[in-house]
């Protein structure tokens, strides 16, 4: 096992590091201090072949002009928030405006686009990094002092770990996740439409056409229902009202009906490539690329829909006006903490 640190970039007079992990097996895991951006994970196809399988840039300056979110961390609050305010114990918060009115991901300077101090963490058969940020009141309109903290570690089994922790000075809102965009064909080879998909999910939440939560609704008999695994090609190509809405595919929050059981399962037949997620998490938001313009390229290969896809384990967006979801609240000095696995193998 070992963490390699290189110099990545900078933005202004600021250094931005890259930490690699990497296991007795080769694979590896690479990540950085800007928004504790996954930019590269190599993984064995089922030949040993190691491939990159998330999109990521090269430079600093790609991700900082970037608003696709690649490989970050989401934070305060993951999606969207609708009006951009809630209220708390009787006060509403403004938040920025930074998607059509409402907030999303966090607002116009979330957790992905701030510098975080790191630390390598090494511990038996485990390579790790953990990034801190404290996030003062007031951020992007939030109540509360946040110190917070993201824990990625690898280990010989070729699992990834993220481990969000953190505590408020105040009671306040939190939902964090991770946005990898995964392609599991192995340096974006071919987009995800043929990747299919297993979730223990019996419900998800319908949008509006501002892509914030509507309803609760079964996935029976529709392309939604992926108990049995099914491919991304199935919805991208229906006629179902939510999968035209979501620019033809999905966009959307699952409600996990359990939680570490090989609630998700991606798989790519070609590569040999699948990826199993566990998470402490109550939902998983599937979103199947379909905002990525065919502008310009992404590593090589035109940037174009479908080229990576999000499986962002987290509680539900907009809870903070659903009293009805799982919580979001957190209370003030309560240390919280959330983790998702991520295991890469082959069939
Ligand atoms: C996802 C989506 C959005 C968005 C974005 C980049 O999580 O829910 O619609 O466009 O990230």
């Amino acid at each position: 096992m070992k963490v390699v640190k290189e110099f990545f970039g900078h933005i202004n007079e600021e250094t931005v590091d890259l930490y690699t992990l990497e296991n007795d097996h080769g694979m590896s895991v690479s990540c950085m201090t800007l928004g504790c951006i996954i930019t590269k994970i190599m993984t064995p196809d089922r030949d040993g072949t190691l491939e990159n399988v998330v999109i990521g840039y090269d430079s600093v300056d790609e991700y900082l002009t970037d608003s696709y979110y690649l490989g970050a961390v989401i934070g305060r609050f993951a999606g969207r928030i609708a009006g951009a305010s809630f209220e708390l114990d009787g006060v509403t918060y403004p938040l920025a405006k930074n998607n059509n009115g409402n907030h999303l991901h966090g607002g116009l300077k979330g957790f992905d686009k701030v510098i975080w101090d790191a630390e390598v963490i090494e511990r038996e058969g485990e390579a790790g990094v953990q990034f801190s940020y404290f996030s003062p009141d007031g951020e992007e309109g939030y109540p509360g002092n946040l110190n917070v903290s993201v824990l990625y570690t690898l280990n010989n089994q070729n699992e990834l770990t993220i481990r969000y922790t953190a505590k408020s000075d105040q009671k306040t809102v939190l939902n964090m996740t991770n946005h990898s965009y995964f392609n599991l064909s192995g340096n974006l080879q071919r987009d995800t439409l043929d990747h299919s998909l297993q979730l223990k999910s019996s419900k998800y939440l319908e949008l509006n056409d501002e892509l914030l939560p509507l309803r609760v609704a079964d996935v029976q008999g529709t392309p939604f229902d992926f108990k049995a695994a099914h491919s991304i090609r199935e919805g991208a190509e229906s006629s179902f009202s939510q999968n035209k809405l979501a620019g033809e595919g999905y966009d959307h929050p699952f409600i996990l009906d359990t939680n570490h059981d090989h609630e998700i399962v991606l798989k790519e037949e070609q590569s040999g490539r699948s990826l199993t997620i566990e998470t402490d998490e109550v939902a998983v938001v599937l979103y199947s690329g379909t905002q990525i313009q065919e502008n310009g390229e992404i590593r090589g290969v035109p940037a174009r829909k479908y080229l990576g896809l999000c499986l962002e384990t987290q509680g539900l967006p907009d809870a903070v006006h659903h009293p009805e979801y799982p919580s979001c609240w957190i209370e003030k000095d309560v240390e919280v903490t959330k983790a998702t696995t991520y295991k890469f193998g082959t069939f």
